[in-house]
């Protein structure tokens, strides 16, 4: 391989994917960066505030964002999406009331244009709670099939053990190399 383009290639490798993690207060957004970081990757320096972290999933930078989703914050969430190539929506499995209100809220995202080239990982976290919805259903309710214009994977999770975040970890690698 020439020098310059082994040069470019490792520049290239070493690109930090901007990840945003969205959904509502409670979701679980916090504790599912924190097992990000502890069991499943290497944690580099914390950066900007403690919202924001570094997490490489073999040689893959990701830069994520843990945003409030308390509903204050919540239209502020599109001053965070440009250069986003992957959207984390947490959901909490259990909170049917709320499904309603994340709904919304994903279809809102999604039609923003600076989410345009964004693909989405929808995480049905908390289930291990007795009672939580499942995957599938919660696709169901969040009309997730009638998603056409984004790439999107849904994924059972639990934040506390940390089932189900390394396989989205390797599908937000997919994503940022099939790029
Ligand atoms: N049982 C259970 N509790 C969880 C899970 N994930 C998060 N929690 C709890 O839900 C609460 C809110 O979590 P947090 O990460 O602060 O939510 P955030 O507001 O979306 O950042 C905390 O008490 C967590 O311990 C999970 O998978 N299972
Ligand atoms: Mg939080």
């Amino acid at each position: 391989m020439g020098y310059l383009l082994s040069k470019m290639m490792a520049v290239f490798g070493d690109k930090e994917h901007k990840v945003i993690i969205v959904g509502l207060d409670n979701a679980g957004k916090t504790t599912i960066l924190y097992q990000f970081l502890t069991k499943e990757a290497v944690h580099t320096s914390p950066t900007i505030g403690s919202n924001v972290e570094q997490i490489t999933v073999r040689k893959t930078h990701f830069l994520v964002w843990d945003i409030g989703g308390q509903e204050s914050l919540r239209a502020s969430w599109y001053s965070y999406y440009g250069n986003t190539e992957i959207v984390i929506l947490v959901v909490d499995s259990t909170d049917r009331e709320r499904l309603t209100v994340t709904k919304e809220e994903l279809h809102r995202m999604l039609a923003h244009e600076d989410l345009q080239n964004a693909a989405v990982l929808i995480l049905a976290n908390k289930q291990d709670m007795k009672g939580s919805l499942t995957a599938a259903e919660i696709s169901q309710f969040l009309t997730l099939d009638s998603i056409t214009t984004h790439s999107w994977h849904v994924q059972a999770c639990c934040a506390l053990t940390g089932e189900g975040l390394p396989a989205s970890l390797d599908w937000m690698k997919s994503r940022v190399v099939a790029n």
